[in-house]
């Protein structure tokens, strides 16, 4: 399997963690959705990333597609998500929340680097949607005993939460400066201490257009 994307990104790290977890064999192009613009397009015409291109040629996108293979690739033992149930649905929207607050990070960072004329009411707004996201995860992990969000092992939550939480600061200088969510923090850190984080990790290159 061929990761088309660089570990900058929340999502392409995310699928890139999973993959680890699995102990799936992937090559990695760490190519630039500006920069490789051109190329990407001719596996994903919406050139973004992650892209995934499989032994076979086909090509799949959008990280939560991509997981949906993966899970199905590390089987019941090793998925990192419930397979049915409240859990399952709980997971989802955690994933969601997270990511969510990725994309709205995402465009707030497109906002100030790619526009000359940027707009005062979408920065407050994205910040916003940040912001109280944040919230509604940090009360939700505070609710929460098991050392992992869903119990004692490491899941597709978590590692949402860690990687949308570093792109977010790092994209954002400033953004996340009080320490508004410690519970998110003390996960994202516990995360980012393991091999697999640190191993699958980039300090952010803004994009050249
Ligand atoms: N919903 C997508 C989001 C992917 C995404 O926004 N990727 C960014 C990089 S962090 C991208 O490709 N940006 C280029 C663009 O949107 O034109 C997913 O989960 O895969």
């Amino acid at each position: 399997m061929i990761l088309i994307g660089q570990y900058d990104s929340p999502f392409v790290r995310r699928v890139a963690i999973a993959l680890r977890f699995y102990d799936l064999p992937f090559e990695q192009w760490p190519w630039s959705t500006f920069g490789d613009a051109e190329r990407l397009g001719t596996y994903n015409p919406l050139r973004r990333v992650p892209t995934l291109v499989l032994e076979d040629s086909e090509v799949l996108i959008e990280s939560a597609a991509i997981l949906d293979y993966l899970d199905e690739l590390a089987g019941p033992d090793k998925v990192m998500l419930a397979p049915f149930g409240p859990e399952r649905r709980h997971a989802l929207k955690t994933i969601a929340l997270a990511m969510g607050m990725a994309d709205k990070a995402v465009s707030l960072f497109y906002e100030q680097i790619l526009r000359k004329d940027r707009s005062a009411l979408w920065i407050e707004r994205c910040r916003t949607q940040i912001g109280a996201t944040l919230d509604a995860l940090e009360a939700d992990r505070a609710a929460r005993s098991t050392p992992w969000w869903y119990g004692d092992r490491i899941g597709h939550a978590d590692i949402a939460v860690a990687c949308a939480l570093r792109f977010a600061r790092e994209s954002n200088p400033g953004l996340l400066k009080d320490n508004s969510w410690p519970r998110l923090q003390a996960l994202a850190s516990e995360c980012e201490a393991l091999p697999v984080f640190i191993e699958n990790s980039q300090t952010l290159t803004p994009p050249k257009p």
